[in-house]
């Protein structure tokens, strides 16, 4: 390789440098993670991110805002009508919210263990719900439910795309 020359993303330089056998990265998938407004007025954020960071998800989107009641209608479509509905789309656009695309193998379903079941009071000890809540809506975080559901989330929150780039330490995280 040429100096100067960086070595091409998930190609074969980079771990055969290291002395690691494998020679590629495995296939990734992007999620799409929404810190609650319970999750910034409770000073959790950092706490919370700290989590996914170290179980080996790396950060390709990040954004501060504030949800539209139509973002709100948009991304919960699915939960139109239900008893709950109402109270959901309040909560979600009473104040910002942070958006988070992160990636990694399986990454949807590795999200969706991390947080926990839905409610607070249910979801196990050493989840992020489990930990640090009991309520049943303010239940801190939000995580794509399938990779369907993260493609048409991460447009929503991300229309002018991710940041691509490869971690230093994806050769020792991500086995093919
Ligand atoms: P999320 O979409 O936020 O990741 O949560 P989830 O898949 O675990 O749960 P889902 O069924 O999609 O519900 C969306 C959010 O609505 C609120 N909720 N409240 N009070 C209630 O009975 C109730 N049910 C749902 C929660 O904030 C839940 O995360
Ligand atoms: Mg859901």
């Amino acid at each position: 390789m040429r100096r100067g020359v960086a070595p091409r993303p998930g190609g074969p330089y980079p771990l055969r440098r290291q002395g690691l056998p494998r020679a590629s990265l495995p296939a990734v998938e992007t999620t799409l993670v929404l810190f609650k407004p319970d999750a910034l007025h409770r000073g959790l954020v950092g706490r919370i991110l700290a989590r996914f960071e170290a179980k080996g998800l790396q950060i390709v989107g990040l954004r501060l805002l504030r949800m539209s009641p139509e973002m709100a209608a948009r991304h919960y479509a699915e939960h139109q009508g239900k008893p709950f509905y109402e109270g959901l789309v309040g909560f979600m656009t009473a104040s910002p919210i942070i958006a988070l695309a992160l990636r990694g193998p399986e990454a949807v379903a590795v999200v969706r263990r991390l947080m926990g079941a839905t409610f607070g009071i249910e979801a196990e000890a050493g989840t992020i719900r489990g930990d640090f809540g009991v309520s049943r809506s303010y239940n801190l975080v939000h995580g794509s439910d399938s990779p369907e559901s993260a493609a048409r989330e991460l447009e929503l929150f991300f229309p002018d795309g991710l940041e691509d780039w490869e971690p230093v330490q994806a050769a020792w995280l991500w086995d093919a």
